[in-house]
């Protein structure tokens, strides 16, 4: 008994040991983001922008697999904000997660908060962005994560690395859009412009000068790293007369293929290369809605100019040169998506998780609060005198204003939450016919759904017709899933299961999922915490298509989350 015991404790300190061995390999990288208003002029308009560091976008962070990033965040601004690091599994630190309320509360203008995170096991592209408000409309920047040192990419070593952050700029304060549209119930005001790295190129007025540059030389391959940082608009992305072969998604990577157009939902990441094997010239590399909803939408399409540095052309006339210009699909071309989405492969055989522990099935989609009678009319300037909601099995996400969940789970606080979530949607419908009016309106709710640590996980993720159907980017905090498969209508398990890619399903952060359709994902819940799960099109959170994950923890220190950190803000 004792000596059991005894090994147990060695064996311990040994793994212990090896992991701090381990961790020692990596780098600390230390940077500082201050949030501040700065001027920013785009679209003939100065406004005063909120940034990081006076920059936007916002700083590039560049680390190796194993490294730890320690950044302060001041905030010199006038709105709360925090900042979430976009498919960083948080292993064990989810204090450093981000989402207001979610895992923290707001850092308070004048305040500061540190956050501290290990990169394990994670290779490629990702990003960082507020997330507070609409703020990560100009509060967002990459996050490249290479290979350990002496390591390389599992294809050609690329001659050079651009990312490419796609992005909405609204001829606003994104703020006072968003508080437009919850004040009035209506849909919000569409962005005035898509941008690439900030800019919107050529096709706008007074942005000619500012269009950005990507360069690249005859016979070179090199890596461009697109990141949709738009904040509700899914992005058709080509590049005049070039193939793409896309080699990583959401920092994992893919069974190379190769196409001529990418579409990403906000929050997706999608690593391509690109050969110069054009007559030296130059290229539109460009990218406009994919618009999957009957609704209005921003139509505007933004570029950048892919140059070859031996092109026929000096600064000087190279203005008067107009580039070739890709033709992009059309605005509600779901086939090409389709087609696109259904490409994706892990590398080689992966190991998906099956003897499924928690078989979920989640509705997704708006729906319509009615208004009193007498209500304000003021307020409830959405369809027929009603209120736009949205929601995840008929619970419309609120979030608690007084902790954060993740506090109140730690410290059994009760009345925060309840972890009552449905396992399955409470009213069987025919989910993408002709939904009856009496099942539109969701009910709001602080619902979390508990996994015991380890647990393997299978959601079905089902779009509704209710008002409309949409493609929605549904993204989960702290872990990656597998996506093993995609489909039109209402899932049907007796059929679609046999569909099911269960030997090299890719690995995301974040699904697309077919308008009026499904996708199914698993992963295993081996990371306590409590995690979000939402839709990234921020309209849809602000109207609440979102829950969260409860996930215990397990057994000794290396399945338990660290405690909080000093500094956490406090509401
Ligand atoms: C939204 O658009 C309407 C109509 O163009 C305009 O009157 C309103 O000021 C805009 N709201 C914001 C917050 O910019
Ligand atoms: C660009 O400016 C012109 C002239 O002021 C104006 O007519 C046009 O509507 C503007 N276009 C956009 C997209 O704002
Ligand atoms: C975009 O929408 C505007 C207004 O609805 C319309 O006039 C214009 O033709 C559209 N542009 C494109 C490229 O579809
Ligand atoms: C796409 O829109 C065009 C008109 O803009 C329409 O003619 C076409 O039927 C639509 N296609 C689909 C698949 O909805
Ligand atoms: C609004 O009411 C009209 C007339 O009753 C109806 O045709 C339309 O479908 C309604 N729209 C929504 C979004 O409910
Ligand atoms: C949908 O159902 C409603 C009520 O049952 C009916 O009035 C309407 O015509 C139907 N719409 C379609 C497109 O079938
Ligand atoms: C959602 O719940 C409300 C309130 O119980 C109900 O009226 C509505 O029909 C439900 N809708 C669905 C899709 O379950
Ligand atoms: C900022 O966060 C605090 C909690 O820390 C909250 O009480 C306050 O309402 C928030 N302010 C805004 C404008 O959301
Ligand atoms: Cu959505």
């Amino acid at each position: 008994m004792a000596s059991t015991r005894f090994f147990a404790l060695l064996w311990l300190l040994f793994a212990s040991a090896l992991l701090s061995l381990v961790n020692a390999g990596g780098k600390t990288h230390h940077h500082d983001f201050v949030i501040q208003a700065t001027p920013v002029k785009r679209l003939c308009k100065t406004h005063n922008s909120i940034t990081v560091n006076g920059q936007f976008p916002g700083p590039t962070l560049e680390v190796n697999n194993g490294d730890t990033l320690v950044i302060k965040i001041t905030n010199k601004a006038r709105y709360n904000v925090t900042i979430h690091w976009h498919g960083i599994r948080q292993l064990r630190s989810g204090w450093a997660d981000g989402p207001e309320f979610v895992t923290q509360c707001p850092i308070r203008p004048g305040g500061s908060y540190t956050y501290r995170f290990t990169i394990e096991g994670q290779e490629g592209t990702l990003w960082w962005h507020a997330h507070s408000s609409w703020l990560r409309a100009t509060v967002y920047g990459a996050l490249i994560i290479r290979p350990r040192e002496g390591e390389s990419y599992p294809f050609q070593k690329p001659k050079r690395e651009t990312p490419i952050l796609l992005g909405e700029w609204w001829d606003a304060n994104p703020i006072d859009v968003v508080r437009q549209a919850t004040r009035t119930g209506a849909a919000p005001n569409n962005s005035n412009a898509f941008t690439i790295n900030g800019q919107p190129g050529d096709l706008y007025n007074c942005s000619s000068k500012d269009t950005v540059v990507v360069p690249i030389e005859v016979g070179e391959t090199n890596l461009l790293r697109v990141i949709n940082a738009a904040l509700n608009q899914p992005l058709f992305f080509k590049i005049a007369n070039h193939k793409l072969t896309v080699v990583s998604a959401d920092a994992s990577y893919t069974k190379p293929f190769t196409t001529d157009v990418l579409m990403l939902g906000p929050g997706q990441t999608t690593d391509v290369l690109i050969t110069g094997d054009q007559p030296p010239a130059r290229f539109y590399i460009a990218a406009r809605a994919y618009q999957s909803a009957s609704a209005s939408f921003d139509n505007t399409t933004t570029t950048a100019i892919l140059q070859y540095k031996s092109a026929p052309c000096s600064s000087t006339n190279c203005a008067a040169t107009k580039p070739v210009m890709p033709q992009l699909p059309a605005f509600n071309d779901t086939a090409t998506v389709t087609a696109f989405s259904r490409s994706f492969r892990s590398p080689r055989p992966v190991e998906v998780p099956t003897d499924i522990d928690e078989n979920l099935f989640f509705t997704i989609g708006l729906g319509l609060n009615r208004c009193p009678t007498k209500f304000n009319s003021r307020r409830c300037q959405g369809p027929n005198g009603t209120r736009f909601a949205s929601s995840m099995n008929n619970v419309s996400f609120v979030l608690p204003s007084t902790i954060s969940i993740l506090q109140a789970f730690q410290q059994r606080i009760p009345g925060v939450f309840t972890a009552d979530f449905p396992a399955n949607p409470p009213v069987k419908f025919d989910y993408t016919g002709n939904v009856s009016r009496s099942l539109w309106q969701p009910v709001p709710g602080t619902k979390g759904y508990r996994l015991k640590y380890g647990s393997r996980v299978q959601i079905v993720l089902q779009d509704t017709n209710i008002v409309t159907p949409e493609n929605h980017p549904i993204h989960l905090h702290g872990y990656d899933f597998y996506i093993v498969a995609e489909g039109f209508g209402n899932f049907n398990p007796k059929t679609d299961t046999k569909k099911f890619n269960l030997v090299d399903p890719p690995l995301r952060n974040t699904v697309a999922v077919p308008a009026n359709g499904w996708a199914v994902i698993r992963f295993v819940a081996d990371n306590p915490g409590a995690w979000l799960m939402h839709c990234h099109l921020d309209v849809h959170i602000t109207w609440g298509l979102a829950m969260v994950f409860l996930v215990d923890n397990g057994v000794g220190e290396l399945q338990t989350m660290q405690p909080p950190p000093e500094d956490l803000p406090l509401c």
